[in-house]
């Protein structure tokens, strides 16, 4: 199977990390996202909506979207599980990954889509105004998780698991959206730290 990787990018880095942790290596097609590699014909091919990560199976079957490409990793590949082992830790694994890319990702990702210029070509049309709004969006989910975390170590509980990856990938996306944690949130900054500090969080 082969793995098209936009790199550094959120989404394609969420899948990065997920297969880093599982030590699981495969063949990797570096796509140029900067020149649009991904809106070239070949992907456009295997995904119409010309989005990345997109992963293609030895028979040529395609599976697109983050989660489902890491939970057919999980299925294939169980250990280490980072989806939840119970039937209840699974639901609370869903609820938080589901709560960092719906209303922490989707803000900070927003906010750089409307105002990167650089994203001109990429988020059209590009709202400004929409980009701003996100902003604040992002620090009130980074405020409602600060008091969460008063109380474990991890975002779903007290463990590393996906919804881990999709918080971390979103945090460090900040610093391009131009976002800043407020210095007050203890509790999300060392969990930042705790989750910076693995090998499969380095950028290479
Ligand atoms: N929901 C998709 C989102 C994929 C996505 O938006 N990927 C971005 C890179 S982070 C992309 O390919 N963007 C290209 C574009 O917007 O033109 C997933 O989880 O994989």
């Amino acid at each position: 199977m082969k793995l098209f990787d936009g790199g550094r990018a959120p989404n394609p880095r969420r899948v990065d990390i997920f297969l880093r942790e599982k030590g699981i290596e495969i063949e990797r097609v570096p796509v140029d996202m900067g020149a649009l590699g991904h809106k070239a014909p070949e992907i456009t091919a295997l995904n119409p909506l010309q989005r990345l990560p997109v992963l293609q199976l030895d028979d040529g079957t395609v599976i697109c979207e983050s989660v489902a490409i890491c939970r057919y990793f999980e299925e294939i590949h169980p250990e280490p599980n980072l989806f939840g082992a119970t039937p209840l830790e699974r639901a609370q694994v869903e609820m938080w990954n589901r709560r960092a890319e719906l209303s922490f990702l989707g803000a900070v990702a927003a906010a750089f889509r409307h105002i990167h210029p650089a994203m001109k070509e990429w988020e059209v049309p590009q709202v400004p105004e929409w980009g701003e709004v996100n902003k604040p969006k992002a620090v009130e989910f980074l405020i409602f998780l600060n008091s969460e975390l008063a109380g474990r170590d991890y975002i779903a509980g007290d463990r590393f698991t996906i919804a881990d990856i999709t918080m971390a990938v979103g945090f460090d996306f900040m610093k391009p959206a131009r976002i800043t944690c407020p210095p007050e949130l203890e509790n999300v900054l060392a969990w930042h730290q705790r989750v910076a500090a693995r090998p499969s969080m380095s950028v290479t």
